[in-house]
């Protein structure tokens, strides 16, 4: 049997009101030992009682509201009290001192979502979709991630998983009792063809789940170019701001700066870096080395040119070491005399821009939001994978497919071929936390705040 957990579920600091969440077998009656109204052990489940909260010599510390909830019905499906109490750090951790005098002990962070996945009430989807949820910062992330709390993708695997069962009892029937009559023949080709359609469901999944990455954490956006070319006049027109500071001097940026901006209900996370240059200066070495390493972890590289130059030859080693990201490269100082030879820039996506007056930073903004889908985004329901956790199992389930594939096309014995379709089927039910390992659960629960 589980032991008796508590933990304050709001934000500690001042507030109107405090929530104190207690869940466990004995819970009901260690709130009524501490408890001045009605006979807590006699309500109805389901209810919000009226009363103080007294210490051990029957004094009284707060004015409180107790939602009963006795299970299964409950965020746990363990008997769950909810005490409402006046904020404040002092009135909240008196009643929490108070409750851990009895029988009872601090939860972990995320134990209550844990016990809610161990009790069987939400699968692992919906465990990640609730940190999801408290952790979202647009309106989009909130919707996927209640999308994904509500079971749209727990729904979306098992139905996946219902197709490879279904195929797989299939099978078996057929190598079990190849002499009745009735039962369909499921031949190579029928195997072959319901496998194919799975692959390409699956691909789906996961090309539509990169977007949810996007949803969730916003567009990482590097800009980079040469000393002097205006990266932080770009940066603080798009953030519609001056945070960075603007100098006709190279090297003027040292050290990365950030800004946010949403874009169709989209994070642009934007850093502003270092001019790329050699140079024998300490500081700006290191910020030189900085811009470098995050052109790899960028989602999107703008690249800033003069157009007032003529290409050099740093602008095209930037731009090499570019090559494999989604780029655009941004011709600034448009409002002064072009020299920049832009027949060598033909194979990439162009904007053309003047900081000094805003122009083209509309052009910028558009070419994002078509580069990234973001205007489809923005109108779609989203319910796809959610994590880097969910994904990479669904890769490793699409590798097992692909071995399927590989095995009939190889003519492997057919119980081969069926390890392999387990397997893939096993894979997709880690993501629903159908197999699991105590340690993955644990691991994952950890990363949870305290309360929920
Ligand atoms: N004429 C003109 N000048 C610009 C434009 N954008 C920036 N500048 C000027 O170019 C100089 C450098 O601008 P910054 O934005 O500091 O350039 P940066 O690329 O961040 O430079 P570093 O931080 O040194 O790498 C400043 O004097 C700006 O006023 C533009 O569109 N037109
Ligand atoms: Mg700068």
């Amino acid at each position: 049997m589980e032991d008796n957990i508590v933990a304050v579920s709001s934000a500690l600091g001042i507030g109107a009101i405090s929530i104190i969440r207690l869940s466990g077998k004995e819970v009901i009656s260690i709130v009524n030992s501490i408890f001045k109204g009605k006979d807590l052990n006699k309500v109805k489940s389901h209810t919000i009682n009226y009363g103080y909260i007294i210490d051990e010599k029957k004094e009284i510390v707060d004015e409180v509201l107790v939602s009963i909830m006795k299970a299964p019905k409950t965020y746990t499906k363990e008997d769950v009290v909810e005490i409402n109490c006046h904020g404040g750090i002092a009135t909240t951790n008196k009643i929490l001192e108070i409750i851990l005098t009895k029988d009872i002990r601090l939860a972990e962070p995320g134990e209550f979502t844990k016990r809610a996945f161990l009790n069987g009430r939400i699968d692992l989807t919906e465990s990640e979709a609730v940190m999801d949820l408290l952790e979202s910062k647009t309106e989009k992330a909130r919707k996927l991630a209640l999308n994904s709390l509500q079971g749209k993708t727990f729904n979306m695997i098992e139905g996946f998983r219902y197709k490879i069962k279904d195929l797989l009892s299939r099978i078996e029937v057929n190598i079990d009792y190849p002499e009745y009559y009735d039962i369909e023949i499921v031949t190579i080709d029928k195997i072959k063809e319901e496998v194919s359609k799975m692959m390409e469901e699956l691909q789906n999944i996961i090309k539509e789940s990169k977007n949810t990455r996007i949803i969730k954490e916003g567009i990482d956006t590097l800009i980079i170019g040469k000393p002097n070319v205006g990266k932080s006049s770009i940066l603080n027109r798009l953030l519609d701001e001056e945070k960075a500071i603007v100098t006709d001097i190279p090297g003027t940026t040292r050290d990365i700066i950030e800004g946010q901006v949403t874009l169709n209900g989209i994070s642009l996370n934007i850093i502003d870096t270092a001019g790329i240059r050699k140079t024998k200066d300490q500081v700006e070495k290191i910020g030189v080395e900085k811009s470098l390493y995050l052109i790899d972890k960028a989602d999107l590289v703008i690249v800033v040119l003069n157009g007032n130059d003529k290409l050099t030859r740093e602008d095209q080693e930037i731009l090499e070491k570019t090559k494999n990201k989604t780029t655009i490269v941004v011709i600034n100082k448009n409002d002064i005399e072009e020299k920049i030879e832009k027949e060598k820039l033909k194979n990439y996506t162009l904007v053309s821009t003047n900081t000094n007056s805003d122009a083209g930073i509309k052009e910028l903004k558009e070419k994002i939001i078509e580069l990234f889908n973001l205007e489809q985004i923005e109108t779609k329901d989203h319910y796809y994978l959610t994590n880097v956790r969910q994904i990479s199992k669904a890769k490793e389930a699409y590798q097992k497919l692909i071995e399927v594939e590989e095995g009939i096309k190889n003519n492997l014995p057919i119980d081969m071929v069926e390890i392999d379709l387990k397997n893939c089927f096993d894979l997709l039910g880690e993501i629903i936390g159908k197999t699991y390992s105590d340690e993955i659960i644990d691991h994952l629960f950890e990363n949870f705040c305290v309360g929920k």
